[in-house]
């Protein structure tokens, strides 16, 4: 084995901080206290929410850890830590949201399939890495390419976890050869996270990030890199990931007649309140994260604090603990969430919502019922906080 296992059990899984909630245990999937989504605008790892399909590796040895590179190109290779660190690395800030993330909000309308995720299931990082573009030249493939001369057109990137959906096989999943060979995608094979090493549950040694995309596709602990024909016929990318139309049910469904999600949509929560909340009469701080996929940042986020008959403008906060910046421009907001904030005068009870629209002009739906879907997953339906104001006379 090259440096790195997959366990068959969870006997030796990391330690994680007590203030997650857990939302399955084995494996291990938690989300961290929506408010600790706005205290900082990058998210600290040990918060971040993690998202696991089986138990999480373990390297035995770095130095043997290796990458290999084949499919249909002309010189496989096997690259080792040290070949990537020597490539230039770049620092991208960028969120990274799993397609459940509100998948519980979801199912109140009617059930569905999948581990329950409240609303942080999201988290924004600077990843540093290599970049993919560069990782492929190494075997011969130029930028901006579409298909290799063998007719490779899909880069599938697998890992080393044993997962039950796959038979007790890797997770895997894969994007277009031009997502993988254009600088500007920003696709990285990270080994940073926040300016520190990958932890393991973030995938310790190297994990792949494609910004802008389901978290779904970021491949954690990265074996092997294919160049192959057909996009991956791995379980989480042809049985799972993808967004179904709401008459679809278990027993009409017919999974080869869509797409795997890639892009995830534009997205706002409001994460100073919980959905429920009493308060007392007066100001309001309102605040929560705002993203979406594709490179689309966010052009604005409106807030109704009358159950949408009107609305205001939120502002942005919080953006000095930068250390990094995605692009020279300075153009921090690509790929990253924008935090949002707005105070409001409050003197009786009422529904909050908020909304975002992004830089091409796309808008959330407004219910959650128009978007329902069996797997549960790409809840960005507007966002609403039921707020109860104490009676001071009573
Ligand atoms: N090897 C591997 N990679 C994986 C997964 C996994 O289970 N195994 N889960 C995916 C999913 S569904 C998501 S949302 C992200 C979560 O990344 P995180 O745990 O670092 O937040 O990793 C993705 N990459
Ligand atoms: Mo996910």
């Amino acid at each position: 084995m090259p440096g790195i296992t997959g366990p068959s059990d969870y006997s030796k899984e990391p330690i994680r901080h007590n203030s997650l909630q857990i939302n399955s245990k084995e494996p291990f999937n938690a989300e961290p206290q929506r408010s600790a989504l706005i205290s900082s605008y990058l998210t600290p790892a040990d918060l971040f929410y993690k998202r696991n399909h089986g138990p999480i590796p373990i390297v035995d040895d770095i130095e043997k850890y290796s990458v290999s590179i084949s499919g249909l190109i002309e010189n496989p290779k096997q690259l080792f830590m040290e070949d990537i660190r020597k490539l230039p690395k770049y620092n991208v800030t960028s969120t990274l949201q799993c397609a459940g993330n509100r998948r519980t909000a979801m199912s109140k309308t009617k059930t569905v399939k999948g581990v329950g995720w409240g609303v942080s299931a999201i988290g924004n990082a600077v990843w540093g890495g290599a970049k993919l573009t560069d990782v492929l030249e190494l075997v011969g493939i130029p930028k901006l390419t579409n298909t290799t001369k063998y007719g490779g057109k899909y880069v599938e990137f697998v890992s080393i976890d044993q997962c039950k959906e796959e038979n007790g096989g890797p997770y895997k999943a894969s994007i277009t050869l031009s997502q993988a060979t254009n600088p500007e995608a920003d696709v990285l094979l990270a080994y940073e996270m926040n300016g520190e090493p990958l932890n393991r549950d973030h995938g310790f040694p190297l994990r792949v990030v494609v910004p802008g995309v389901i978290g779904a596709r970021s491949v954690k602990w990265l074996e092997a890199i294919n160049i192959i024909a057909e996009e991956c016929q791995g379980f989480f990318v042809q049985k799972d990931y993808k967004m179904f139309p709401p008459s679809v049910n278990w027993e009409n469904i017919n999974w080869s007649s869509r797409r795997p999600q890639m892009d995830f949509p534009v997205q706002c929560v409001i994460c100073s309140l919980e959905d429920t909340t009493t308060i007392t009469p007066g100001k309001v701080s309102i605040s929560g994260y705002a993203a979406s996929g594709g490179g689309r940042g966010i052009e604005r986020v409106d807030v109704s604090v009358d159950g949408g008959k009107t609305w205001m403008e939120a502002s942005r906060f919080q953006k000095s603990d930068i250390p990094y910046t995605a692009d020279d421009d300075g153009n921090c907001d690509k790929w990253a969430w924008v935090l949002f904030e707005v105070t409001a005068e409050i003197q009786q009870s009422t529904e909050i919502i908020a909304k975002a629209v992004d830089s091409a002009g796309n808008v959330q739906p407004e219910k959650v019922e128009d978007v329902w879907n069996l797997r549960g997953i790409l809840n960005t339906s507007w966002h609403r906080i039921q707020v109860h104001v104490n009676d001071s006379n009573s």
